[in-house]
C-alpha cells in the first residue's frame, strides 16, 4: 500500500469539494480530492444556476471569479406567477442593493477544475472504494484505490464533499445521526436548450396544469423546467411535448416569447428535503448534498453547500493559522442553522407554487384544505410589501454565519 499525506483529504470533486480546495489552498493549507468519477462525468450533471451574493463573493476569494463576473447575468428581480397573474419580487430594492448572479453550475465546476489545475493541486480520479477511517481520533486516514493500487492517505481532517450518495455520511454510525427526510409526490423534468431565454429573468409559475421554471444560462442559452409525475420517464417526453406543455404553464405573453429548439439535455429529478444531524463526526466534516437536499424551488441546493464551504473554511483556517481549535466542534450547529433556514425556505416555496394533488400531507392536512392553505399563503405573501420582502431576503441568501457570534 502506497502511503500519502496531506491536511485536509476531501471526498468528491463537486462544487464543495473544489471550492473548499482552492480556498484552503489559498490559504497554504494542503489538500488532496479523491473523486469517484472522472472529470467530464462530473462536468456532464447540468444542475443549478442561481449563485447568491455570498456564493459570489466565495468565489470571488477563491479567485476564480473571473468568467463568472465576465459571463454571468446579475438578475435584480425574480417573477413568481400564479394563474396568470405576475409580481415581480425586485430583489434588489426590496433587500437594499442584494442580487443573485445567474451563472451555471457546470461552469463554476469548470473554472474551479481548471484553477486546481493550474495550481498543480493533487486530485485523484477515478478513486474506487474511498473509506475514512479514525476520524475520532487525532490521526484520521483515508483509504482508497487508483488505477489498480491501494492507497492510504494520512492526514488532519476529512471534508465529506461527496454528495447525497456519497460514503461519508454513512461513515457516522448509526446510532449517531439522525435522519430528517420528505420526499414529495412528483418530480422536476429539466430541459436545456440553445435558445434565447423567454424573459430576461427567472420565472416561477403556478397553474392548473402545474408548476413551470423558465431560467438561463445564457443569452442564447435557455433551461426550462415542469413538475411531472414520479412515474413518468424521459422517453414520455419528447422535445414537442415538452415545448407544448410548458407554455400551457407559462403566462399567455411569456409563452408567445418562447424559442423552441432541439433539445441538448433532459433529466428527471425526484424533489426532496433532507437534513443529517450531526454534520460531522470528530474529525470528519460533513459538507453540502452529503449533509442535506432541498428541493430546487428555492434554488437553494448548492448555496448551502456554498455556505457549509465558507463556515469549515473559517474553522479551519483559524486552526492552522492561529492554533485556534474552539471552533472545530461547533461546525455543526454553525451550518446547521444556515442549513435549516433554507430547507424551510425551500420546502415552503415548494409547497406553494407545486400542485399536490390528491396527497394528504403535512401533518395530515386533507389535500383541499392544503391547497387553501396555500392559496391563502401567496395572496399574502405576494400582495404585501412586506410578504414580497421576506421572500426577497430569503432569496438572495441569509448572510453567512460569523464564527464570533458563537
Ligand atoms: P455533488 O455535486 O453531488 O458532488 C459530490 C461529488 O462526490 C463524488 N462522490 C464520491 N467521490 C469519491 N468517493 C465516493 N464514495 C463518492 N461518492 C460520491 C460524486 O461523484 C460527486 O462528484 O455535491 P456537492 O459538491 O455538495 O454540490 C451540491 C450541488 O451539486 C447540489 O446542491 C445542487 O446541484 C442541487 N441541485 C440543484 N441546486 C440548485 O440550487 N438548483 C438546481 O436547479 C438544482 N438542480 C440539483 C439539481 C441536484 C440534483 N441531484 C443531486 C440529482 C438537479 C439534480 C438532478
Ligand atoms: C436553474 O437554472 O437550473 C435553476 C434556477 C432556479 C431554480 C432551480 C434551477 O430554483
Amino acid at each position: 500500500m502506497k502511503t500519502i499525506q496531506t491536511q485536509v483529504a476531501i471526498i468528491g470533486a463537486g462544487p464543495s469539494g473544489l471550492l473548499l480546495g482552492q480556498l484552503l489552498a489559498r490559504k497554504g493549507i494542503s489538500n488532496i480530492i479523491l473523486e469517484r468519477k472522472t472529470g467530464d462525468y462530473v462536468l456532464g450533471r447540468i444542475r443549478a444556476g442561481i449563485l447568491e451574493q455570498g456564493f459570489a463573493d466565495l468565489v470571488r476569494e477563491a479567485g476564480v471569479a473571473e468568467r463568472m463576473d465576465a459571463e454571468g447575468h446579475v438578475h435584480e428581480g425574480v417573477e413568481l406567477v400564479v394563474n396568470g397573474e405576475r409580481t415581480r419580487i425586485d430583489l434588489k430594492e426590496l433587500t437594499g442593493g442584494d442580487v443573485v448572479v445567474c451563472y451555471g453550475q457546470v461552469e463554476i465546476t469548470q473554472d474551479l477544475m481548471e484553477a486546481r489545475q493550474a495550481a498543480s493541486l493533487e486530485t485523484y480520479y477515478e478513486a474506487d472504494k474511498v473509506q475514512p477511517h479514525d476520524v475520532k481520533s487525532d490521526k484520521p486516514y483515508v483509504t482508497f484505490e487508483h488505477q489498480g493500487e491501494e492507497y492510504r492517505l494520512d492526514c488532519d481532517f476529512v471534508a465529506g464533499c461527496d454528495g447525497f450518495h456519497g460514503v461519508s455520511r454513512q461513515t457516522i454510525p448509526e446510532e449517531v445521526r439522525t435522519e430528517f427526510e420528505r420526499v414529495y409526490p412528483f418530480g422536476w423534468l429539466g430541459m436545456l436548450a440553445d435558445t434565447p431565454p423567454c424573459h430576461d429573468e427567472l420565472i416561477y409559475a403556478k397553474s392548473e396544469y402545474g408548476f413551470a421554471l423558465a431560467s438561463q444560462r445564457s443569452a442564447t442559452r435557455s433551461r426550462y423546467y415542469l413538475q411531472v409525475p414520479l412515474t413518468d420517464k424521459i422517453e414520455d417526453w419528447s422535445d414537442e411535448a415538452f415545448w407544448d406543455e410548458l407554455k400551457k404553464r407559462l403566462p399567455a405573453e411569456i409563452a408567445e416569447n418562447v424559442v423552441t429548439g432541439p433539445s441538448i439535455e433532459k433529466s428527471i429529478a425526484p424533489l426532496r428535503s433532507f437534513v443529517c444531524e450531526p454534520m460531522q463526526y470528530g474529525n470528519l466534516f460533513l459538507v453540502g448534498d452529503a449533509a442535506h437536499i432541498v428541493p430546487p424551488t428555492g434554488a437553494k441546493g448548492l448555496n448551502l453547500a456554498a455556505s457549509d464551504v465558507a463556515t469549515l473554511y473559517k474553522i479551519l483556517t483559524r486552526v492552522y493559522e492561529t492554533g485556534d481549535r474552539r471552533y472545530i466542534e461547533q461546525y455543526s450547529d454553525i451550518a446547521l442553522r444556515r442549513v435549516w433556514n433554507g430547507e424551510r425556505f425551500s420546502w415552503w416555496m415548494t409547497n406553494m407554487m407545486h400542485d399536490f394533488g390528491e396527497e394528504v400531507s403535512n401533518g395530515g392536512i386533507d389535500a383541499q384544505m392544503f391547497g387553501r392553505f396555500m392559496k391563502s399563503e401567496f395572496n399574502y405573501y405576494l400582495n404585501s410589501e412586506n410578504g414580497r420582502k421576506v421572500i426577497a431576503e430569503q432569496y438572495v441568501g441569509l448572510p453567512y454565519e460569523d464564527l464570533n457570534e458563537y
